[in-house]
């Protein structure tokens, strides 16, 4: 159980001006630019984080590769590997609540949330690819007798990682612990907003006893930093979580310089779909509301379009309305909030702008809308409700990444079904229907990494995450995440 008072303690410890973190030490930036870290919870500068240039970038991957060329963490026995990442997962739980506070006064979600889906899921993430490494076999090929075809899995060499600011640590974990459990190095590029967390994590690895050099975090901006370590010719392979545009260019830094792999997670318009046979219409719009509104919209899989069947829409529309006036905005790291902040003063003006532009469309707001708690200095978003949303609005169609859903009606199954995959993304999906056959009809025609029935946005590590069409491809969790970070090596072995 959280207990605010142990909350409270730690609410102003000092951040201080952090530097990077490469080859197991903490390192200044050869050039000593720094960014204030913000926090959204008063918009108070909390301390700084340096700005990484393409020198320091280059450092951290000659210490990455010199580590990885050592092999002092990938050539021995995988239970060795096992043995230090699971002592990271006990180190990060161990620090659970001092990591889910600092976390928190970095991006601003509430900090109930926080708590589960950083610490205590990175560490449960590194865990659960500890204890893989020695699970994970390879292959004997059905070949002809006369030879012996053996399947390898090797690590890539070095892994660069570029994660978003919404759950820093726990996607950070997604790719960072299936990479290094493989045997590769990592150099983990956080966002400017949300970097602070990762940075203790390489404290942490270097505690746990990562060698020196395989784990790598160095911060900064995405068009210096970020650009430096995609095209960085040292590099073999991007895990990346963030915007499509941001996408697109991690390809062209691929195709620019050594073609290294690229696996993309860029976020989606998921359609969330109520059939008037819903089992139970209340938990339907609780669930719902929450679905889009926790972390204030900030999640890749967040329930952002709601289609709502005609002959249940203005009941449905009572309950789900009702459940959203009731939420809590305010202090995330008070534990009676239910929608903290939103991350950083752009942010909230990119979801403003998204609820000016659906006004001047002709949607109409039937919650929320506005900006409040503005007197507290932070950033804080009424959760906010469209209904009658056309196809073509734009709230129809882009990703807004904040508090703001759209609503729109339909008439049968098979309408549902083309508003659904009415989109350029293919993350998730829910469908809440008592009628079996519906629900998977509705799973085969959505074209999405995940479809949800009767529920909306549970998972946990054992089920692969990613997405279909512009979502992007490569899977997090899962042992699937182990394909983005090794490659297959054939020993074709004459018997004759
Ligand atoms: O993401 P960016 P931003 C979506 C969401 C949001 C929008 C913008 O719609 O409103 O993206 O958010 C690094 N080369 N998602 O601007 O820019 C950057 O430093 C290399 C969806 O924060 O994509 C950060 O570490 N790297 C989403 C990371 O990319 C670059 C999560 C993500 O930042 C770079 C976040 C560059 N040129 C945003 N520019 C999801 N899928 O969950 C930036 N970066």
């Amino acid at each position: 159980m959280l207990d605010q008072s142990a909350i409270d303690r730690l609410r102003t410890l000092p951040v201080g001006d952090q530097q990077l973190w490469i080859g197991g030490r903490r390192v200044q930036a050869v050039e000593a630019r720094a960014l204030d870290v913000v926090s959204p919870i008063d918009g108070r500068v909390i301390g700084s984080i340096a700005d990484a240039g393409t020198e320091d970038v280059d450092r951290a991957v000659a210490a990455a590769r010199a580590a990885f060329d050592k092999g002092a963490w990938s050539r021995p026995a995988p239970a060795q590997r096992k043995k230090v990442l699971l002592k990271l997962a006990d180190l990060i739980e161990k620090n659970a609540l001092e990591l889910a506070v600092l976390g928190v006064r970095d991006n601003g979600t509430e900090i109930g949330m926080a708590y589960k889906a950083e610490p205590l899921s990175a560490a449960g993430t590194f865990r659960y690819y500890a204890e893989a490494i020695d699970k994970v076999y390879g292959e004997i090929a059905p070949t002809a007798p006369d030879v012996l075809g053996l399947v390898h899995r090797e690590p890539l060499g070095v892994v660069g990682a570029i994660v978003p600011w919404n759950f820093p640590m726990m996607i950070g974990a997604w790719k960072v612990a299936p990479a290094l459990a493989a045997g590769n190095s990592v150099v983990l590029k956080p966002a400017e907003a949300a970097s602070l967390t990762l940075l203790r994590l390489g404290e942490l690895a270097a505690e746990a006893g990562v060698p020196e050099g395989v784990f790598n975090v160095v911060t900064g901006r995405g068009s210096v930093t970020g650009e430096a370590l995609g095209l960085n010719m040292d590099v073999d392979a991007l895990a990346f979580t963030g915007s499509g545009a941001v996408g697109r260019r991690l390809l062209e830094y691929s195709a620019r310089s050594n073609l290294k792999r690229v696996h993309l997670e860029l976020g989606g318009k998921s359609p969330n779909i109520v059939f008037a046979d819903a089992p139970d219409l209340d938990k339907a719009a609780k669930v719902s509301a929450f679905g889009i509104f926790r972390n204030s919209g900030q999640v890749c899989v967040a329930g952002s379009r709601l289609l709502v069947q005609a002959s249940v829409y203005d009941a449905f529309m009572d309950k789900l309305v009702t459940v959203t006036k009731k939420m809590k905005v305010g202090d995330p790291l008070d534990l009676g909030t239910d929608a903290g902040a939103v991350t950083s003063a752009e942010q909230l003006s990119k979801d403003l702008g998204h609820v000016a532009d659906a006004e001047r469309e002709g949607a109409r707001l039937v919650a929320g809308g506005r900006r409040v708690l503005e007197e507290t200095g932070g950033f804080y978003m009424e959760p906010t409700i469209f209904d009658e949303v056309a196809p073509s609005m734009r709230l129809a169609r882009e990703e807004v990444f904040g508090p703001v859903l759209a609503v729109s009606r339909f008439e049968d199954e098979a309408e549902a079904a083309r508003l659904a995959n009415a989109t350029v993304y293919g993350l998730a999906a829910a469908v809440w229907t008592a009628n079996l056959a519906t629900a998977h009809r509705m799973v085969r025609a959505i074209r999405a990494g995940v479809v949800h029935v009767n529920t909306y946005g549970g998972a946990d590590l054992t089920v692969p995450l990613g997405g279909f069409g512009q979502s992007g491809f490569g899977r997090d969790k899962s042992l699937h995440a182990f394909d983005k970070y090794t490659d297959l090596k054939t020993a074709w072995i004459s018997l004759a």
